[in-house]
């Protein structure tokens, strides 16, 4: 083994929307995980592979921790709270702009729990005057003993590399246990119907909360394109007919987004067809839960 290579686990935790799917796409320089600006986003556990000639990091994208509602909430804080487990390092991610809480607290707790270093990331310093980022260092670094206080803006790039190198520094020597052009465990089907997911919420707003599932039925080769059946779930027919749009305008613009960001990932021309299904409840059918892929 080359005794010089550094190789490790790193957990990337923090409340909802602080920023973690943006930096972890931005450390891995591709998207693996889909980004909005609403809360529970990450469904699953992602885990997104960094190499470089010096080391291998392992992230674990989490959904945030919070108060579950329902049987989907409480299996995502279960994934959360199971990455904390034999790993090198916690990136405790918050968002500078906006105000601490018991939730901050609460969620230190939880790390403090693991024993492992804990890194300090202000997110968005993007929206903050240089005076604001003192103060909220000054603050945090009163608040615990993290190993590391790193301002950093994940959506602009500031201070990202800075992160990467000082995780390489406290790494122990090891193993690539990935091939070097391994992203993510994400099975290609999931990333598919992730990024489908993601458009949608972005063009329903708050209209579809967390009311949808996409579900991939099918993706094979087709006349030199890759045809991809899929179906969105909805909980109500309101929520159908937003989805869909008048003369399907939301559906087909949802299509169009998707479709450029999968022939991307996929590297092919790709043929997208999706439909729209109401199937009531399906967050809290266990059953349901496992056939959207969120299980262990
Ligand atoms: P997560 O729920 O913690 O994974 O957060 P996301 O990565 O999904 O980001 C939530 C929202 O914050 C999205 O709208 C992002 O574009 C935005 N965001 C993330 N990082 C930054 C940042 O550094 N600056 C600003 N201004 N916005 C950010
Ligand atoms: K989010
Ligand atoms: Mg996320």
């Amino acid at each position: 083994m080359n005794e010089s290579f550094k190789s490790g686990f790193v957990a990337v935790v923090g409340r909802p929307n602080v920023g973690k799917s943006t930096l972890i796409n931005r450390i891995i320089k591709q998207k693996v995980s889909i980004v909005s600006d609403k809360a529970q986003t990450t469904r699953n556990r992602i885990l997104c592979v960094h190499t470089d000639d010096a080391c291998q990091i392992v992230f674990l994208d989490t959904p945030g921790i919070h108060k579950p509602r329902h049987k989907l909430g409480k299996f995502m804080d279960e994934m959360a709270y199971q990455s904390l487990q034999d790993i090198d390092a916690v990136l405790f991610l918050v968002a500078g702009n906006e105000k601490r809480g018991p939730g901050d607290l609460f969620v230190l707790d939880k790390i403090a729990a693991a024993g492992v270093p804990v890194f300090l990331l202000i997110n968005k310093i993007d929206k903050l005057s240089k005076g604001d980022i003192l103060k909220e260092i000054t603050d945090y670094a009163n608040l615990y003993d993290f190993a590391q206080i790193i301002p950093i803006s994940a959506l602009q790039g500031d201070n990202v590399d800075t992160v990467v190198a000082e995780l390489r520094k406290l790494l122990p020597s090891g193993p690539k246990y990935f091939p070097d052009d391994m992203m993510t465990d994400q099975p290609e089907r999931l990333l598919v119907a992730e990024i489908v997911r993601e458009k949608l919420l972005l063009a329903t707003r708050d209209e579809v909360p967390h009311a949808i599932a996409v579900y991939v039925d099918e993706m094979k080769e087709r006349g030199g394109k890759i045809y991809i059946r899929m179906t969105v779930f909805v909980e109500r027919e309101s929520q159908k007919r937003i989805v869909i749009g008048k003369n399907g305008a939301v559906l087909k613009e949802v299509g169009r987004l998707a479709r450029s960001e999968i022939e991307h990932l996929l590297g092919n021309t790709v043929y997208l067809d999706i439909w729209v299904k109401v199937r009531s409840d399906w967050r809290n059918q266990a059953s349901a839960l496992s056939e959207f892929g969120y299980k262990n």
